[in-house]
C-alpha cells in the first residue's frame, strides 16, 4: 500500500500587530520562534530581567539542556482517538497539564499586562498563577478571567500583610496559594546588573501598593549578610505552616528541589508540590528541574499532586516531565516572549502550540489519556 500522505499541520497565522517593519512574524511556527523578535522589541535592560538567569546562567541552561537529552519512546499502531489531555489536581479537572508560571510585572513586556496573559489564558483554558509582583492588581485579574486562577504568594516580613493578601485570593475568587519557598533572598542577578535594570517607574507591584513598604536592606561591605534584615526575617516552613491554618485553600509549595524538602513541606500543610529552581534565577548551579523531579515523585509517593517548571518549550517537553512524576507543567519565560510581540495573541498562540504539539505527541505515543503516561514512555537512552 502507498504512504497515505498527512495533511500539513498548519499552525493558524497570527495577523501581524507589531507595525515594526524589521520583524517578519509569519516565520513564527514554534514557541522557540518568539524568542529572538521578543529580545528585538523590549530595551536591553528589560530583557536582561525578564529573560535573564541569576550568575552564570548554567541552571537555567541545564533546565533546556536535560529536557532536550531525554528521549521520548513511542509505542506503535495504538489507535489514540477518542483521547483527551485533562488532568485532575487538587479535585479539580483540567482539560489541559499547561499552566502559566507565576511572574512578575507582565507591564515589562506589554502594556496590557497581565490583562492580555488571562484573556489568553481563558482562551486557551489553562489555569493561571498570578504573583504577588504582578503589574495589576490580583482582584483586576481575577474580574477579568474565565479560567482558574490560583495565586502566588510570597510571604511577607508583615503576618498581617501576608494573611491580608491570602484574603484578597480567597475573596476574588482563586483557588489555591502557591506558596514560593525557593527565594528568601533575590539571588546574584549578574545581568540585570550589567544592564543596571530598574523596574520603570510607571510599572509597579499593584498588590502591594496599599501596605507600608518593607524597608530596602542596603549592605555595608563589613555587614554580615548572615545578619542582614533580608536573612533575619526569611520565612521558613513554620510561617508557612501557620499560614496553612488560616484558609481552606490548598497550598502548594513551589520550589522544591532536593526531595528531603518533600516531608517539611508537607507537615507543614503543602497539599501540592512544584518542583522549581525559579528557571534558573535565583540559585545558580542547581540540578535541572527535570533532573530532580524522579527522586522528588519518588519522595512524595503519590500522596500529593506534582507540577514541575522550567524548560518547558515544546509539547514533547510536556510528555517528558508527565511521564517522570508530573501532573502538571507551567511555562515561564515563552509568556513574556508571547506578550512582547504580540500582546494577548501571541500568549494564546504560544498555549495553543504547546497544547497542540502535545496532543501530537500523544497520538504518536499511542496514548490516549495522561493517566497512560509512566515512565516507560521514556528511552533509558540519553543524548549526551
Ligand atoms: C519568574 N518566576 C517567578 N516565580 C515566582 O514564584 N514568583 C514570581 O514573581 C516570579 N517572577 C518571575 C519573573 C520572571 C521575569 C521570570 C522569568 C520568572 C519564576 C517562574 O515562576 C518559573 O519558575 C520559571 O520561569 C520557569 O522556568 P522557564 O519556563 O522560564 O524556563
Ligand atoms: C523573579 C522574582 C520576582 O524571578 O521571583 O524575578
Amino acid at each position: 500500500m502507498p504512504h497515505q500522505t498527512l495533511p500539513p499541520v498548519q499552525a493558524p497565522k497570527i495577523p501581524n500587530p507589531n507595525p515594526n517593519p524589521v520583524l517578519d512574524l509569519s516565520a513564527i511556527a514554534s514557541v522557540g520562534d518568539y524568542e529572538a523578535p521578543a529580545k528585538q522589541l523590549l530595551d536591553p535592560s528589560i530583557w536582561a530581567y525578564l529573560d535573564g538567569a541569576a550568575a552564570d546562567g548554567i541552571t537555567h541552561e541545564r533546565n533546556l539542556q536535560e529536557m532536550e537529552r531525554l528521549a521520548l519512546w513511542p509505542r506503535a499502531m495504538r489507535n489514540a482517538s477518542g483521547g483527551d489531555m485533562s488532568t485532575t489536581l487538587l479535585g479539580q479537572t483540567f482539560p489541559h497539564p499547561i499552566f502559566i508560571a507565576p511572574t512578575a510585572y507582565h507591564q515589562l513586556a506589554h502594556p496590557d499586562g497581565e490583562l492580555a496573559t488571562v484573556t489568553a489564558a481563558t482562551a486557551l483554558q489553562s489555569c493561571m498563577v498570578v504573583s504577588t509582583l504582578s503589574s495589576l492588581s490580583m482582584e483586576s485579574i481575577a474580574a477579568a478571567a474565565q479560567t482558574p486562577l490560583w495565586f502566588q504568594l510570597y510571604i511577607q516580613r508583615r503576618r498581617d500583610v501576608t494573611l491580608d493578601l491570602v484574603r484578597r485570593a480567597e475573596q476574588s475568587g482563586y483557588q489555591a496559594i502557591v506558596v514560593t519557598v525557593d527565594a528568601p533572598v533575590e539571588g546574584m542577578r549578574n545581568a540585570q546588573q550589567r544592564h543596571g535594570f530598574r523596574i520603570p517607574p510607571h510599572v509597579r507591584a499593584e498588590n502591594l501598593a496599599p501596605y507600608p513598604s518593607e524597608p530596602q536592606a542596603v549592605l555595608g561591605i563589613s555587614d554580615s549578610f548572615f545578619e542582614s534584615s533580608l536573612v533575619r526575617n526569611a520565612p521558613t516552613w513554620d510561617d508557612f505552616a501557620w499560614l496553612a491554618n488560616q484558609t481552606k485553600l490548598p497550598f502548594i509549595a513551589k520550589g522544591i528541589l532536593h526531595p528531603l524538602d518533600v516531608q517539611s513541606a508537607l507537615d507543614a500543610g503543602a497539599q501540592g508540590i512544584i518542583v522549581s529552581n525559579h528557571g534558573g534565577r535565583v540559585l545558580d548551579a542547581t540540578p535541572a528541574t527535570i533532573e530532580a523531579l524522579p527522586y522528588i515523585a519518588e519522595a512524595v509517593g503519590g500522596r500529593v499532586p506534582i507540577l514541575m517548571d522550567g524548560g518547558i518549550r515544546r509539547g514533547t517537553d510536556v510528555l517528558k516531565a508527565l511521564a517522570l512524576g508530573a501532573q502538571a507543567v507551567m511555562v515561564g519565560r515563552p509568556i513574556f516572549h508571547g506578550l512582547a510581540v504580540a500582546g494577548s495573541t501571541g500568549v494564546a498562540h504560544i498555549l495553543h502550540l504547546l497544547r497542540t504539539e502535545l496532543a501530537m505527541a500523544m497520538v504518536l505515543c499511542g496514548i490516549r489519556s495522561l493517566s497512560q503516561v509512566t515512565p516507560a514512555l521514556l528511552s533509558p537512552v540519553k543524548r549526551r
